[in-house]
């Protein structure tokens, strides 16, 4: 009884307020904001759309990508893994080769997300198979999980240490990227690290008067971590230094 007073209540004071021009304009108002809530993200931020409304084709994440291909399905044609580690697109995406092999121009899926996305992901083809390393860490199921596992190899993911600048700042070893190889072909992997060395340059406003650079140079340097052990017990460590193995081949100005 008490139910049917309330929906009957209720029913009267729809019908009132439905015959009121203020409602109906206040509708028009929320619907409009509504709409505008599909341009504007509740932060304020218009997000910008791709100009080519022709594109069959959405491959692409966000700020720094770090491609690895590989037949991730084995059908013959490579599909592109693509790890992101900025956001708001933060991820390891995978996009599928739907085109078969030897197409130049290969459409791709939409991306579908494996895991968590960060620096610096790097692929090795070690017979025939991907492995994938990040600084000081190899993931043996970035194919199903991304990132997210990771193993730790036996060296700090820091090895260069000895910053060729000496002005401190913000910017101090960036790209940090390693890879497999067996650089003295002896079947043991060894490990190739490449890395950015910022402190002598800074960053990008060190132009005097005249134009001349105030700063130093850019520093690049490549590393090899010599594996003194196998590739299944890998060991670079003997003499208690990892540091006795380590060769740094280059240094790119
Ligand atoms: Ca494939
Ligand atoms: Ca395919
Ligand atoms: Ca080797």
């Amino acid at each position: 009884m008490m139910r049917e007073l309330i929906v009957d209540f209720a029913s009267k004071q729809q019908r009132q307020l439905l015959s009121r021009p203020w409602l109906w304009i206040s509708l028009i108002v929320i619907s409009l904001l509504v709409s505008a809530g599909d341009l504007f993200a509740a932060d304020g931020l218009q997000r910008i759309k791709y100009n080519n409304p022709g594109l069959i084709v959405d491959l692409g994440v966000g700020l720094w990508a770090w491609p690895v291909p590989y037949d991730v399905d084995g059908d013959g044609d490579h599909d592109l893994i693509v790890v992101c580690p900025d956001k708001p697109y933060n991820g390891t995406y995978l996009f599928e080769n739907t085109a078969g092999p030897n197409e130049k121009m290969p459409v791709f899926k939409a991306a579908r997300r494996l895991g968590a996305g960060k620096h610096y992901a790097m692929p090795s083809y070690v017979d025939g198979k991907l492995r994938v390393l990040t600084p000081g860490a190899e993931h043996p199921h970035f194919l199903k999980t991304g990132l997210d596992i990771g193993m730790k190899l036996p060296l700090a993911a820091n090895i260069h240490t000895t910053v060729v600048g000496k002005t401190p700042g913000l910017f101090k070893v960036r790209h940090n990227q390693w890879r497999y190889l067996d650089f003295d072909g002896d079947d043991a992997l060894d490990l190739v690290v490449a890395v950015e060395d910022w402190p002598d340059y800074v960053w990008d406003d060190a132009w005097d008067a005249n134009g001349h650079w105030t700063n130093g140079p850019l520093h690049g340097l490549v590393y090899i971590v010599r594996n003194v052990g196998s590739t299944d017990a890998p060991n670079s460590t003997r003499h208690n230094s990892t540091r006795h193995f380590w060769l740094r081949i280059a240094e790119l100005r």
